[in-house]
């Protein structure tokens, strides 16, 4: 028989060969589909297309090169309240000042230059007001604004909030049902839209997503935090808010009108109906979408290339500030990451590796027996040879260290300083992460290349 073979094999070895080499590569195929699924990497690099053409000419209309087509595709939604007008006209100003077709939900109607904003609680039906007393300072409001009083700030105002997520979602796919992606951010969240479209670039529209930044809700279940905005996808939608029999859609907001009463988060509200409607669990990705302050917001060795989508709590000068800032940086066609905020944040670097009267936020004090707590210049410099520490402040004798830099805060020289308040930081080891001050470089590119995380279904 193997004689038989071979002899074959030697003669018209094509013929034998053929059919062999198919089954490999069947067998093969085979053994890989049936893999299983490898344990997902935090991280992936992935080459991702800038949205965001050179600007033709400096200091022009900041919207000039905004890829406007790509809001048809994805529609935004703006989440504010009354008593926020300040924040509001800074968003619409700055952040959203290009999203041409913004749908803005508060719990009030009212016209901000040419901005129409919806009363979306207008939308709930009755059964929502009937023996809620969260619902007052909505009825009080309504009354003031029918007798033309304007409306200022109240702390019961919150608790309005968390009746806006439902019908807000109902809304933006009621108005844009062919978007393939509906994004939702609040007016005191900066976004970098570049960032969002690269993001949304990755993902197909069709399967539902759901993703943010995850909170712990109740029962093991995650919620998008709403200060770091969230994304839906149309597939999620779909399957969200299914056409009726009888024509329309079965709101959110109607079936889940009980949940919104008895629980504190509308955010977390949101989450568990889109759960217990289609299934679908929260896909996690922070810290891209961050929720976190400026100030607090720390940039380390794991989050150097990490894209950078959201930012939370911005007052109307910081978001300016911040808005400035991103349209006028140099053009660089590569993703906006953590690190690329310290052209931002500690442009001051150029001039000295320490500031004076300022709080680094670091936290954790060195030993004890350490001369870094001699005097600053000592604090520095161990942390400059401590493998770990980034940046270092020394106040009062104590010298602290940390692993990460932050933005921080100025030190008022007369009540908070008491005395000596400086921050350093590790200029050696941020140069080594990309970071340099010196003449030749340009701190705005400090990453090689982005690492995008892999969102983890929560
Ligand atoms: C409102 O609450 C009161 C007291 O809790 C109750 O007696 C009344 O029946 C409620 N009304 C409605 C319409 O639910
Ligand atoms: C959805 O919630 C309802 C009401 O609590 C419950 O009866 C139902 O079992 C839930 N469905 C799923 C799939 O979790
Ligand atoms: C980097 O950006 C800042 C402003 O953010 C600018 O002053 C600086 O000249 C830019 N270029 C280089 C090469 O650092
Ligand atoms: C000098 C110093 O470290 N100052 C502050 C840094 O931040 C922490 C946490 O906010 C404060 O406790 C320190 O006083």
């Amino acid at each position: 028989m193997l004689r038989l073979i071979l002899l074959r094999l030697s003669r018209r070895p094509w013929k034998f060969l053929f059919p062999v080499l198919l089954l490999f590569f069947f067998a093969l195929h085979l053994s890989r589909s049936r893999q299983p699924q490898q344990p997902s990497a935090v991280y992936y690099k992935t080459k991702t297309k800038s949205y965001f053409p050179p600007q033709k000419h400096k200091g022009s209309n900041f919207c000039d090169n905004f890829p406007t087509d790509q809001l048809q595709d994805v529609q935004i939604v703006l989440k504010t309240g009354a008593g926020d007008a300040e924040r509001n006209k800074a968003h619409l100003a700055t952040v959203s000042s290009c999203i041409t077709n913004l749908i803005i939900v508060s719990d009030h109607e009212e016209k901000v230059g040419d901005r129409q904003i919806i009363d979306i609680l207008a939308e709930l039906p009755a059964s929502y007001t009937i023996n809620n007393t969260d619902f007052q300072s909505y009825a009080e409001h309504r009354k003031a604004s029918a007798e033309g009083e304007k409306i200022k700030y109240s702390a019961a105002g919150w608790k309005l909030d968390r009746f806006k997520f439902l019908p807000m979602v109902d809304k933006a796919y009621e108005v844009n049902p062919k978007a393939k992606w509906y994004v939702f951010v609040e007016s005191d969240v900066y976004f970098f839209w570049d960032t969002l479209f690269r993001l949304l670039d990755q993902h197909d529209h069709t399967e539902p997503h759901y993703m943010g930044s995850p909170v712990a809700g109740s029962n093991d279940r995650y919620f998008a935090y709403g200060g770091a905005g969230f994304v839906l996808s149309s597939g999620l939608m779909k399957r969200l808010l299914p056409p009726k029999p009888s024509g329309g859609v079965e709101k959110l907001s109607h079936r889940y009108e009980q949940w919104v009463k008895e629980d504190r988060c509308g955010d977390a509200v949101l989450a568990y109906a889109i759960l217990n409607s289609t299934g679908t669990r929260l896909e996690a990705l922070y810290p891209t979408f961050s929720g976190d302050e400026l100030k607090h917001l720390k940039i380390d060795r794991d989050r150097w290339c990490v894209p950078l989508l959201s930012v939370h709590r911005l007052n109307p000068e910081q978001m300016e500030s911040l808005w400035n800032w991103e349209r006028t940086r140099p053009y660089n066609p590569k993703p906006l990451v953590f690190s690329s905020l310290l052209a931002y944040t500690h442009g001051f670097l150029r001039d000295g590796p320490s500031r004076e009267f300022w709080d680094n936020l670091s936290e954790a004090p060195v030993p004890n027996d350490r001369p870094a707590h001699k005097n600053a210049g000592s604090c520095g410099s161990e942390c400059e040879n401590d493998p770990h520490c980034l940046q270092w402040s020394y106040s009062q004798t104590v010298c602290r260290f940390a692993n990460y830099i932050k933005l921080g805060n100025a030190v008022d020289r007369e009540n908070g300083g008491q005395g000596e308040f400086t921050c350093g930081w590790a200029l050696g080891k941020m140069a080594e992460l990309g970071f340099k001050v010196d003449e030749e470089s340009d701190i705005n590119d400090t990453c090689q290349e982005a690492t995008w995380l892999t969102p983890q279904v929560r």
